[in-house]
């Protein structure tokens, strides 16, 4: 069996509660330098986690504060949640009230990569530790964040484009493929349509004829797909940077006339339930894994900056891919 996203480390209840006395009483022992002084005067002294979310786009995003949320409760932290709607004004709003209630930690999926250094800085100058969740930022200045969870996207695009080049290797002609991609000036976007593209590059038939954004949506992924059938007579593959708006190009090319998954190839990203089931179904034909489940990891994340100890830089989730069979294998036991 492959390795799912599903198998990260997940710890005993008995070592979550443990680590979470740990960290408890270390930050009661107050003064870590990288802990803000926001546990004074609670009496309760748990910590108190400041998450700016990106909202409520896709299958993806809701399984991600699914498991924020629930790593939270189980890890006995305090949980301020904000859902910024997709608007990085929102953010900023959000993580200057975090900084104002003086929470111990901040972390934040940031919905785009750029204009975050003001913020980070004031976050930092008031000493609270932040941790980027799932999405990158472009700051110059690495010591504006303590560290970085997530996926590695460039992967999934190239993974994504490796499969295509497989399948197309025979192909005498021209290969048409249209490209939604995520949301404008996200890092998933920016990273998946470069591994695509890289991956695709070894194969000159491959070409990419329409790529336009379709925001990570369901509504997106339906109605730029509807523009994409108009303009092009013939499409032979759809790469979507998420299962969302492959699901919404789905009604689009069925409304075409078009048999999805047979007259036009379809890869995606993230395999959430609808996706591998689509999949499963043969609609989709290869999903390329993102996973959602970074709750656990998060909490422990908080507890050691929050006490003062070093993190690394950067922690990667573990992926696959699926295939039609794979999807059908796995689909029982998917947990999102
Ligand atoms: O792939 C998409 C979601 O940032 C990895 O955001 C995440 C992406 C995910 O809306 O479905």
């Amino acid at each position: 069996m492959r390795k799912t996203g599903t198998t990260i480390t997940r710890r005993g209840f008995g070592a979550i509660l443990a680590a979470g006395l740990m960290a408890t009483s270390l930050a009661a022992c107050g003064n870590s330098d990288t802990g803000s002084d926001a546990g004074d005067g609670k009496d309760d002294g748990q910590i108190v986690l400041g998450f700016s979310q990106v909202g409520a786009e896709s299958g993806w995003r809701t399984a991600n504060t699914n498991s924020i949320k629930e790593s939270a409760e189980k890890a006995g932290i305090k949980l301020q949640f904000d859902d910024a709607q997709q608007k990085q004004e929102n953010q900023i709003k959000a993580i200057r009230n975090f900084i104002q209630q003086k929470v111990d930690v901040i972390a934040f999926s940031p919905v785009v990569e750029s204009g975050w250094d003001t913020v980070l800085k004031e976050a930092k100058d008031a000493k609270i530790p932040v941790i980027l969740t799932d999405r990158a930022v472009d700051s110059a200045d690495k010591s504006l964040y303590k560290t970085f969870i997530g996926s590695d996207f460039v992967k999934e695009g190239r993974l994504a484009g490796e499969w295509l080049v497989e399948q197309k290797k025979s192909a005498s002609g021209p290969v048409n493929i249209v490209e939604l991609q995520g949301t404008t000036g996200s890092a998933p976007a920016n990273d998946r349509k470069k591994g695509f593209a890289e991956a695709i590059a070894a194969n000159p038939n491959l070409k990419v004829v329409a790529s336009q954004s379709g925001d990570f949506t369901r509504a997106g992924g339906k109605q730029v797909m509807e523009q994409f059938l108009k303009a092009n007579p013939k499409i032979d593959v759809l790469f979507a940077h998420n299962d969302d708006m492959g699901l919404g190009a789905l009604e689009a090319i069925t409304a075409a006339g078009k048999v999805p998954g047979k007259d036009i190839t379809i890869i995606t990203i993230d395999a959430v339930k609808d996706g591998m089931q689509a999949l499963a179904d043969g609609k989709f034909n290869f999903i390329a894994e993102c996973s959602p489940l970074l709750g656990d990891q998060l909490m422990d994340l908080v507890k050691k900056v929050k006490a003062g100890e070093e993190v690394p830089a950067r922690v990667e989730t573990q992926e696959t891919t699926f295939t039609q069979e794979q999807a059908k294998a796995a689909l029982p036991t998917r947990k999102y």
